[in-house]
C-alpha cells in the first residue's frame, strides 16, 4: 500500500517556504534584546502599519503574544471577559490566571462574538465584592467555532460598549488574515476598534516560528518588558523574522485557495451518510460530526489515522480538518473518497 499522508490537525503543520528559507540565510541580524536586530524591527514595523497601529512586538507564539498583552494591559486580580470557547481560555494553559493572575470571566456564546447586550450583563460594578473589570478579548477567526470570521458591525458595537464600560481591549487575531481574505477588507480595518492584536506568522502564513503584537507605542514598550519576563527576549531572531517577513507580505494573497479546499471537502464530507459538517464553512477548518451508529470522534480520528489522514478530535462527537499551505486539490479529492469507502464499510 502507497505511503498517503495528509496532515490536516491544524495549519500549525505548514513548512517554511523555499523563498522564506533562503531569506533566513540571508538574514541581517543582530541582538535584538538590545533592539539591534534590523530585520526583526523591519518586522515590527511592517506589522504595525498592515495592522494599523504604532508599534509592534515580535513573539515566538501566538500563546506568548496573548499572555504578554494580558500582562501589558491588566494588573494581577482583575478580571477579563471573554468567549468561554475562545482560544486563551480554553487552550492555553490557564496562563491567564497562573501567570498573569487575572480572573476571567467566560460568556457563552454561538460563534464567538459577545453581544454587546451580554457584556453590559457581565460587567459589575466596581464595588469591594468584585474582582474590578479590565480588559475585554475577542477572537477572528474563531478557533473552536470552526474558523468562523466575527460579523465587523458586531465586533465594533461591542467594542464600543466595553471602551464605554471603561475596558481595554485585545483582539486574538491568531488567523485575521483569513478573516480579511473573507470579507475583502483590509486587515487594519478590522484591527481598528481594538487595542491590541495579536496575529500569527505561523498557521496558515506558513512561517516556521512566530507572532506578531501590535499596539500603541506606549502598550508595546509594556508588552516588551512582559515578553522579557517570559523569557521571550530572543537574540539574533531575524533569522525568524525575515520568514515572518514573507509570511505577512506574501503569503494572505494564497488564504484564498486554502479557504475554497475546505469549502470542497466540506461539501464531499456532507454527503457521506454518518458525517455532518457543522455550519457553513468560512475559512481554512472544517467541523465534522460524527453521527454513525456506535461511532465517535475518537473513533474517526483513529480511522483517518489508519488511512494516513491526521486529523484532531475537538470534543467527544467532532472532528476539525484545517486546510494550508502544503494541502493540494489532489489531497482533498483523496480525503472525500477515501471517507466514503471508510464510512461505507464500517455500516
Ligand atoms: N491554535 C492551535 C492549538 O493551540 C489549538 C491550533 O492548532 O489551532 N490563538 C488562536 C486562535 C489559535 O488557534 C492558536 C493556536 C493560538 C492563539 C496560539 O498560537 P501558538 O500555537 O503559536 O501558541
Amino acid at each position: 500500500m502507497e505511503n498517503l499522508r495528509i496532515d490536516l490537525r491544524s495549519d500549525t503543520v505548514t513548512e517554511p517556504t523555499p523563498a522564506m528559507r533562503r531569506a533566513m540565510a540571508e538574514a541581517e541580524v543582530g541582538d535584538d534584546v538590545y533592539g539591534e536586530d534590523p530585520t526583526v524591527r523591519r518586522l515590527e514595523e511592517t506589522a504595525a502599519q498592515i495592522l494599523g497601529k504604532e508599534a509592534g512586538l515580535f513573539v515566538s507564539s501566538g500563546t506568548m503574544g496573548n499572555l504578554a498583552a494580558l500582562l501589558a494591559h491588566t494588573q494581577p486580580g482583575q478580571e477579563v471577559i471573554l468567549d468561554a470557547n475562545s482560544h486563551i481560555f480554553y487552550y492555553e494553559a490557564g496562563g491567564l490566571a497562573r501567570i498573569a493572575g487575572l480572573m476571567p470571566r467566560p460568556i457563552e456564546t454561538e460563534k464567538g462574538c459577545i453581544t454587546a447586550q451580554q457584556l453590559r450583563q457581565a460587567v459589575r460594578s466596581r464595588d469591594i465584592h468584585f474582582p474590578p473589570p479590565a480588559l475585554f478579548c475577542l477572537e477572528n477567526t474563531h478557533n473552536r467555532a470552526g474558523g468562523a470570521v466575527l460579523p465587523q458591525d458586531e465586533v465594533e458595537a461591542v467594542v464600543e460598549c466595553a471602551r464605554e464600560l471603561g475596558l481595554r481591549t485585545h483582539l486574538d487575531g491568531a488567523r485575521l488574515m483569513n478573516a480579511a481574505v473573507f470579507q475583502n477588507q483590509p486587515p487594519a480595518r478590522l484591527a481598528q476598534p481594538f487595542d491590541s492584536v495579536m496575529l500569527c506568522l505561523s498557521k496558515g502564513l506558513a512561517a516556521p516560528v512566530g507572532s506578531v503584537l501590535v499596539g500603541s507605542a506606549e502598550f508595546i514598550a509594556q508588552a516588551r518588558r512582559a515578553r522579557k519576563i517570559l523569557g521571550g527576549g530572543m537574540r539574533q531572531a531575524g533569522v525568524l523574522a525575515a520568514a515572518g517577513l514573507i509570511a505577512l507580505t506574501e503569503m494572505p494573497k494564497r488564504l484564498g485557495e486554502d479557504h475554497a479546499r475546505a469549502r470542497r471537502l466540506a461539501e464531499g464530507l456532507r454527503s457521506i451518510a454518518g458525517l455532518a459538517v457543522k455550519g457553513e464553512v468560512q475559512t481554512n477548518m472544517v467541523i465534522v460530526e460524527v453521527t454513525a451508529e456506535g461511532w465517535d470522534a475518537a473513533r474517526l480520528v483513529q480511522a483517518w489515522r489508519s488511512a494516513g489522514i491526521l486529523t484532531n478530535a475537538i470534543s467527544p462527537q467532532a472532528v476539525r480538518l484545517v486546510t494550508h499551505y502544503q494541502i493540494t486539490d489532489e489531497n482533498v479529492d483523496r480525503v472525500i473518497a477515501v471517507t466514503e469507502r471508510m464510512m461505507a464499510q464500517a455500516g
